[in-house]
């Protein structure tokens, strides 16, 4: 380690000449000054999306609408995950208008489920987007929405990942209508 250490050393006073700090970190222990420059995406551009699109377990941006969706696998209640993701720079959970986005948003979940931002908490088989998009695509699961057939009331959605080609199903929104209803979660933010 202290041999190697020290031959970057080297290296480095030998490229830099005259000018280098014997005592800066960066220069004894951190990456060649090459590094950076070589892991600078090749399409970076000083006009690209104003905020990064991080968070969550994962998170990327659609190039279709652009919006950047995050993806988080800790489970939580729909209370819950409006909160976390409000912090991610006023995210919404996610909302899927069309078959491309919902193409889009399987990939990125892969085999996971996620709690999405559809519900029917206001009036019981009237769904709606928390983001106010329209509600006309849908992707329900053969005999869903059935809101638990009467048993309880299932007022959330929840996609069950790429492995099924509709994956909806309603869910209970919180752990006061069924013990444990908390899920991963997807949020989106234009
Ligand atoms: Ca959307
Ligand atoms: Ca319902
Ligand atoms: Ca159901």
């Amino acid at each position: 380690m202290l041999v190697v250490g020290l031959a970057r050393f080297a290296v480095v006073v030998a490229l830099t000449g005259c000018g280098v700090k014997l005592t800066d970190p960066q220069l004894i222990a951190g990456p060649s000054p090459d590094a950076s420059i070589d892991a600078r995406p090749l399409d970076a551009a000083p006009d690209a999306a104003p905020t990064p699109c991080t968070g969550g377990a994962a998170a990327m941006r659609n190039p279709d609408n652009m919006h950047c969706y995050m993806f988080f696998s800790t489970k939580a209640t729909r209370a819950a995950a409006i909160t976390t993701c409000a912090a991610q720079g006023g995210a919404t959970l996610a909302s899927i208008t069309n078959q491309a986005e919902h193409q889009f948003v399987a990939n990125l979940v892969g085999a996971n489920e996620a709690m999405l931002g559809g519900n029917d908490l206001t009036t019981e088989g009237v769904f709606r987007w928390d983001n106010n998009d329209a509600f006309t695509y849908t992707a329900w699961r053969s005999g869903e929405p059935n809101n638990a057939n009467g048993g309880f009331e299932e007022d959330c959605i929840v996609m069950q990942g790429q492995l099924v080609s509709d994956p909806w199903d309603d869910r209970p929104c919180d752990n006061s209508v069924v013990a444990a209803a908390t899920y991963a979660f997807l949020c989106e933010r234009p």
